[in-house]
């Protein structure tokens, strides 16, 4: 399990071992007057079998959905991602400009260097925790 609070990037990476995901690079831009945030982060999928990412949760955050940011004739839209198929072996980047996890009513204003905890659900019924660092607004 992963020591929540640790300054460190490094604190994303802990998880349980035999987790079929490696998550790395999670972080979460910060929110200057705002209760809306996105969290990005990397999958890789370490096992023979398809992970499917059905959640996220956040104690930060009244609610997180996985969204998609997608350009159609140069409007930027964002849309819930229901479900986030990793296949095999593959890795999967939610990052700026396309997929993320939408986090919906933080309490708290989140400013650099703070953590974020997440939890990601999988459709097997496993979750892992994981602790995404919150970057300044200008982030890439
Ligand atoms: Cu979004």
């Amino acid at each position: 399990m992963v020591a929540l609070g640790l300054p460190d990037a490094r604190a994303a990476q802990q998880q349980e071992a035999g987790a079929p995901l490696i998550v790395t690079d999670a972080w979460v831009r910060a929110t200057p007057g705002s209760d809306v945030a996105s969290a990005y982060l990397t999958l890789r999928n370490v096992s023979t079998k398809p992970v499917t990412l059905i959640a996220v949760d956040s104690s930060v955050a009244s609610m997180a959905m996985i969204h998609e940011t997608k350009t159609e004739g140069g409007i930027s839209r964002m849309r819930p991602h229901e479900q986030l198929v990793i296949p095999p072996g593959k890795t999967v980047k939610l990052e700026p400009g396309g997929l993320h996890v939408m986090l919906h009513g933080i309490a708290h204003p989140l400013a650099p260097g703070a953590s974020v905890p997440l939890v990601l659900r999988l459709s097997n019924g496993t979750s892992l925790q994981i602790v995404a660092l919150v970057r300044p607004l200008n982030a890439q």
